[in-house]
């Protein structure tokens, strides 16, 4: 197994620190020129729609771990406030809410429901902005990592990639077809730089500078039939770092909870391919897209190419952020 010098030495090759200057907080994104999302808007022909979010709810995927919890939903105004309230009027209540809500609900036929979400911005579909992971005490292009504080990311937060919107030729590499696994790769078998040549050459597409590529290991379809979010499968094995490198990768997004491996490539660490994308590269990563039915449609048409849409929140200063992303051929 490799150790933290041979880390150490890769970072070195793929780190992309002042490659856009000192001040970038883009990285990658980059990549994404104006020629590019003319040339990704000019894939779509069939006028074909896939949304790759997962459910925001209950039954997602989280509670293996005590700080991220699935998204709670709460309703704040409904149905049952209106028969109720409506019932006694402004002037009876005490309650600040309830006498604001009467006010709305009495006489006149105007009704309406609220809502709200709670959850960790890591909890489903998302995206994870440069300043998600880190290490040596530095982000992304060299940023003190003690500018993530508990008001946010003065640096390289997700609403500092806003502007990229982002949208790009979208490029899926299907592992779970071209290894003709059952339904999601199973862990032990992570996913190699010269594989993910294999399945491009096997799918018939080139990856180009500036793409964003979605690998399908199969980890979100399992889910789905299981419910078991505890069950891991492979991913991108760390050595990918250079070969997203190499072939100018403008973001990486995976079906499983972590992109990479959760098997650690490098004895003393753990998520290494985060720790190099992230920091290293400023590559940003996507987890938990539902890429299935965007895999079979591919798999029927012979296209894995097509314009993808998923631009971030623009929370500020998070470390992530939710994504509905959307697929177009
Ligand atoms: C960690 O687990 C730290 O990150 P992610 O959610 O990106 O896998």
């Amino acid at each position: 197994m490799a150790g933290l010098s041979d880390f150490r030495r890769v970072a070195e090759t793929v780190r992309n620190w002042g490659r856009w200057g000192d001040a970038d907080e883009l990285g990658t994104l980059n990549l994404i020129t104006p020629e590019k999302v003319a040339q990704a808007a000019a894939l779509v022909r069939d006028g074909k729609v896939f949304p790759l979010g997962v459910d925001f709810g209950s039954s997602g995927p989280q509670g293996a771990f005590q700080f991220r919890h699935n998204p709670i939903h709460v309703m704040t105004v409904d149905g049952g406030d209106v028969s109720t309230l409506a019932q006694y009027g402004p002037e009876w209540h005490r309650n600040i809410v309830a006498k604001q809500l009467s006010e709305f609900f009495v006489d006149n036929p105007f009704r309406f429901n609220d809502d709200m979400i709670v959850m960790p911005l890591q909890a489903a579909t998302q995206w994870d902005a440069l300043s998600h992971v880190y290490y040596d005490d530095q982000l992304y292009n060299g940023f003190p990592a003690n500018s993530v504080t508990s008001l946010g990311a003065y640096h390289c937060g997700i609403d500092k990639v806003d502007g990229k919107g982002i949208t790009s030729r979208g490029v899926l590499l299907d592992l779970v077809a071209y290894r003709g696994a059952d339904t999601f790769l199973p862990l032990g078998t992570p996913i190699t730089p010269d594989e993910l040549d294999e399945v491009a050459r096997a799918q018939q597409v080139t990856v180009q500078p500036g793409d964003i590529v979605l690998i399908r290991t199969g980890w979100w379809d399992r889910f789905r039939l299981t419910g078991n979010g505890a069950e891991p499968g492979a991913g991108l094995d760390w050595r990918c770092a250079s070969w997203l490198h190499e072939h100018d990768v403008a973001a990486v997004a995976a079906d499983n909870l972590m992109v990479e491996d959760p098997v650690s490539g490098v004895e003393g660490t753990y998520l290494p391919l985060h720790m190099l994308c992230l920091r290293d590269m400023g590559l940003m990563l996507g987890e938990y897209w539902d890429l299935g039915a965007l895999a079979a449609d591919c798999a029927a048409d012979g296209r894995y190419e097509f314009q993808l849409v998923a631009p971030p929140l623009r929370v500020t200063g998070g470390v992530g952020s939710p994504v509905n992303p959307i697929a177009i051929k």
